[in-house]
């Protein structure tokens, strides 16, 4: 009896003493420190460009919450032995700790698989309220290789930082890590169930697999490394609840990927890009930012960065999931954000739900197909089906695309189609009026042979004549966009009359469709694809035909004879 008065007492100053801390903290909004930026230059990797860094004023009571409320293990985990489940993998002494996840796992590993974490919304997020009947959600993670300690860590504030009936399920997609065991033990968690890839998939066909399966109506997508704050999900259902068009997005948070503290991002920021299609946070525009008076209001996003967001399940199914044919990482964020906006729908981040990630400045697993040309298949692949006559920026940004391989994108040009959207133009004009357009002529180039430039003449006439100018003086006639497979001067096109050896070749209104008006670089030359003939000069004032290709000929080399 006395030791259950004792117990009632220390459990009553406990929770006076996290009454009055909980007190002090609602007074205590966070002071705007601001930190210098980290970003990675190569923009591939995100890193929100500033981060608030403030004092973990909320960890003390954030700690003692967890001691009174929290099973320490019980439940939460299930038959999932989780010392052992940990211990099984340990760091060996003298391994360097970056090597395997560009992360220190040593640090990860020390931290345990749960902690408190200050809560990092603007304070006034605490005081909104949210529909009780909320929709569940269905988590997906998809992870290769991930550490046992970050994964674990990423499920379990899941748990434990969710109101449980909106968890319907955590979805993992092994994708093909090495140790099947990794995934497999931890679908002895409560409502964790695990797939794993017959071969390395990649992250897109990855999250497509789990959202086939996901039983919810609303799909939540997390990386593998990551951990929810405080009402993290109820913001985000919420808005997805009262728009099924909406896909939304958290504030991502950072967590150092050499200590493993948890930093508070900036809420200033929204995603963006530039013509190399390389993700960057950017400050939210001026504008907007003096029109914002409710620090709780969602900022629209251009693009979001691609590893966190929730979506209506039918909404991501209406709108053609992924593409599929987009490999390993990369990309897939500026597909989904283009198809998204262009196609009815519209895209937030919302600055009361925040999620933590490590942010890491190398790829810790390999691309079968390599880096580089991975990322420029998918980009490009983003590029050739959602921005028209804006991808000639692209290409000009990142010349190296030019004439990589990317696959046939049939499917997704008859999707966008089907789902009659909008134009790029359109996009860059209501989304994205920010993202500047490079001068024309950066673009725009001459047809040379020889010191000669093949120019226009008349309404349909072509011919040699010696080159004129230089960039914005340039005569019009002489300026040339080649864009595959069109080789263009302004709204006319270079067409062949006929498909014999020898036929001429003039200027008509464009049309992609056109056989008469296909064209592809060879070596130097440019080629007819229908036909398999080149351009020729033959004779210099008159009009180029197309002939036999043969690489050698002075009157069939072009420069520059670059297509993109
Ligand atoms: C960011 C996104 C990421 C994705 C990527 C572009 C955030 C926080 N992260 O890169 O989700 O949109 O940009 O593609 O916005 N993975 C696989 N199979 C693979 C490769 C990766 O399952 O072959 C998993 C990986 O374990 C991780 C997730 O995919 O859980 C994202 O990969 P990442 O963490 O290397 O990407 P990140 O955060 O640099
Ligand atoms: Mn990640």
């Amino acid at each position: 009896m006395r030791r259950i008065r004792a117990n009632a007492i220390a459990i009553l100053t406990v929770a006076w003493i996290l009454g009055t801390f909980y007190y002090l903290w609602q007074d205590n909004k966070p002071p705007p420190s601001a930190a210098q930026a980290r970003g990675r230059t190569n923009g591939q990797k995100v890193v929100p460009g500033r981060l608030e860094i403030h004092r973990d004023d909320r960890t003390i009571p954030l700690i003692l919450f967890n001691l009174l409320f929290q099973t320490e293990q019980g439940p939460l985990l299930g038959a999932l032995d989780e010392k052992a489940y940990l211990a099984a993998k340990q760091l060996k002494a003298g391994d360097d700790p970056y090597r395997e996840h560009a992360f220190n796992l040593q640090e990860s590993d020390r931290l345990g698989s749960e902690r408190a974490i200050r809560d990092t919304r603007h304070y006034r997020c605490a005081a909104l309220n949210y529909d009780t009947d909320l929709p569940s959600t269905s988590i997906i993670i998809t992870f290769h290789n991930e550490a046992r300690s970050t994964l674990l860590r990423t499920i379990k504030s899941v748990l434990m930082r969710s109101p449980p009936s909106l968890i319907q399920e955590i979805i993992l997609i092994d994708d093909f890590s090495t140790d099947t065991e990794d995934c497999q033990l931890l679908a002895q968690i409560p409502k964790v169930r695990c797939l794993r890839n017959g071969r390395r998939e990649g992250l897109i066909r990855s999250r497509v697999r789990g959202a086939n399966t996901a039983s919810a109506s609303i799909l939540t997508f997390l990386d593998s490394h990551c951990e929810v704050n405080s009402d993290w999900l109820q913001p985000m259902i919420q808005r997805v609840k009262e728009d099924h068009t909406r896909v939304v997005s958290p504030i991502i948070d950072v967590i150092s990927l050499d200590n493993f503290a948890y930093l508070a991002a900036s809420a200033d920021l929204r995603g963006g890009f530039d013509w190399s299609l390389h993700f960057k946070w950017e400050q939210i525009p001026i504008e907007q930012k003096m029109a914002r008076n409710d620090p709780t209001q969602p900022i629209r996003t251009p693009v979001i960065a691609g590893g966190i967001f929730v979506m209506d399940k039918s909404w991501f199914n209406h709108l053609g999931q992924y593409d599929t044919h987009m490999d390993i990482w990369g990309g897939e964020n500026f597909e989904l954000s283009f198809r998204v906006w262009m196609c009815g729908g519209s895209l937030e981040i919302l600055p009361c739900s925040r999620v933590g990630h490590v942010f890491r400045k190398r790829h810790p697993y390999d691309f079968p197909e390599g880096n580089a040309l991975t990322y420029i298949k998918n980009t490009r692949r983003a590029a050739e089906v959602w921005m028209d006559e804006y991808k000639q920026y692209y290409y000009s940004a990142r010349p190296s695309a030019q004439g990589k391989a990317f696959g046939s994108i049939a499917d997704r040009l008859t999707l966008r189609r089907k789902l009659n959207c909008k134009p790029f133009r359109w996009y860059m004009a209501n989304v994205y009026p920010e993202l500047r357009v490079p001068e024309q002529e950066a673009v725009s180039s001459v047809l040379k042979q020889g010191g000669l430039c093949l120019e226009t003449r008349g309404t349909d006439g072509l011919g040699l004549a010696e080159c004129r100018g230089i960039g914005t003086n340039r005569p019009q006639s002489q300026k040339w966009e080649l864009i595959e497979p069109l080789i263009r001067q302004q709204d006319l096109c270079l067409a062949i009359s006929a498909f014999t050896a020898g036929s001429k070749v003039k200027m008509e209104p464009c049309s992609a469709k056109e056989p008469r008006q296909k064209w592809k670089p060879k070596g130097t030359a440019l080629q007819h694809t229908v036909s398999g003939l080149c351009l020729d000069s033959q004779t210099p004032a008159g009009p180029p035909v197309i002939t036999q290709c043969r690489p050698q000929l002075a009157s069939q080399s072009w420069e520059p004879q670059v297509m993109i």
